[in-house]
């Protein structure tokens, strides 16, 4: 971290999430991951903060991450892709590092079929943010900064 910043966020994204722009754009819109991770970045600097911005198809690369964030991070914002729906493991670490975890989701899951109605990350995140579009992720970085104090 430089003396110029307040501290770090994680920005996680899981499966599928680097095909945004070209899968689904109906859903999930046009713009790129390339495109969130600038969004993202510029919402985090206008608080000081830095962001470290990961994607990953693989459930165990998202759990190392959230484990490694509990020491160099502030918080996570993470969209868990179809993981939400799944994964057991992905909540446990999420409650296991004790960090503010904001959940995003580009789609409104709740007007998509029904098994995107559950979430087991909801349980064990500080806010939830749907049916935003790419905006949800300039949303969840400016309300973990406000969570944790800037
Ligand atoms: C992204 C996915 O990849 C889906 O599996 C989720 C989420 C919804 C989104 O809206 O960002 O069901």
């Amino acid at each position: 971290m430089s003396e110029t910043t307040t501290g770090s966020i994680l920005v996680l994204n899981g499966p599928n999430l680097n095909l945004l722009g070209i899968r689904e754009p109906q859903t999930y819109g046009r713009e790129t991951l390339a495109d969130v991770e600038a969004l993202c970045r510029t919402a985090a600097a206008k608080a000081g903060y830095e962001v470290e911005f990961l994607q990953s198809n693989h459930e165990g690369v998202l759990i190392d991450a959230i484990h490694a964030a509990r020491t160099t991070m502030v918080g996570i914002v993470i969209n868990p892709g179809a993981f939400t729906h799944t994964s057991v493991a992905l909540a446990d670490a999420v409650s296991g590092v004790q960090l503010p975890v904001i959940e995003v989701h580009i789609s409104n899951v709740h007007q998509r079929e029904a098994f995107r109605h559950h979430s087991y990350i909801s349980a064990v995140a500080a806010s939830v943010i749907v049916g935003a579009g790419t905006n949800g992720y300039v949303l969840g970085v400016e309300q973990l900064i406000h969570l944790v104090g800037r």
